[in-house]
């Protein structure tokens, strides 16, 4: 059976804006009449919002096929009991970060077959309608994260090269999959990311945001 909602992923670097541009185009769905639920990952379930502490928190993080391991858990108690029971009730959900960041991140070390396969069992074969992946450069983004005056989680710690290899391999995914995963330019103000971000949300999907509502 098809679910009547739409699941839309947030994507992009440290930094992007991915939590912003999801308040911003909650706050037009709402507008609009839409149910939305807004959620991130990890976490968006108490046990996800666990792991997400034991991963970012880690002193000597775990080698990258332990990490996919634990982002598979903590996804598959997220998409059963938040993000599939919404799509099931109408509702548009909006989740900073999903399975591309597992490719995007974990890809630097696991191998391709491996890492799908975790995919695979985390999601239970939950794809994204629409993707948006916020594109800036790491530098722009850890300066962002930075000047908020956080310590920095241990994924911002890595080296700058490994986020430009992350970087990469979020465009490469883009590439691969051009009719999900939409670049979006993430070097711009606040409200131009979002009004592009409406844009290609109306043409990309069949989601009305002039009013009306679902
Ligand atoms: N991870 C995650 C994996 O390795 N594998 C996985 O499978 C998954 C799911 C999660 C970490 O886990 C890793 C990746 C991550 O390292 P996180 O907290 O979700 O960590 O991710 P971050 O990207 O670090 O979250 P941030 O909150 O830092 O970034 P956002 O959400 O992209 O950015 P946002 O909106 O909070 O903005 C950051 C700052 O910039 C400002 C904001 O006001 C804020 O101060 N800002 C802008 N400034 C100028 N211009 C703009 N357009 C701006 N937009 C926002």
């Amino acid at each position: 059976m098809i679910d009547p909602g739409y699941f839309i992923t947030f994507e992009g670097g440290e930094g992007a804006g991915k939590s912003t541009q999801i308040r911003l185009l909650a706050e037009t769905l709402r507008a609009a009449g839409h149910e939305v639920v807004v959620t991130r990952e990890p976490g968006g379930t108490p046990l996800a919002e666990a792991i997400r502490g034991l991963l970012l928190n880690a002193g000597d993080p775990p080698d990258a096929m332990t990490q996919a391991l634990l982002f598979a858990a903590a996804r598959h108690d997220h998409v059963t009991r938040v993000i599939r029971p919404a799509m099931r009730a109408g509702q548009i959900v909006l989740c900073d970060r999903f399975t591309d960041s597992t490719r995007a991140y974990q890809g630097e070390a696991v191998a391709e077959d491996a890492l799908e396969a975790t995919i695979l069992l985390g999601t239970a074969g939950l794809v994204p309608d629409l993707t948006l992946l916020l594109d800036l450069s790491p530098e722009a983004g850890l300066g962002r994260a930075r000047q908020r005056g956080a310590a920095g989680d241990a994924f911002e710690r890595a080296d700058a090269t490994y986020h430009t290899r992350v970087r990469e391999r979020f465009l490469a995914l883009a590439r691969r999959e051009p009719d999900r995963i939409l670049v979006v330019e993430a070097d711009r103000p606040p409200e131009v990311v979002a009004a592009s971000i409406r844009a290609l949300v109306e043409a990309h999907s069949a989601i009305d945001l002039a009013g009306a509502g679902a």
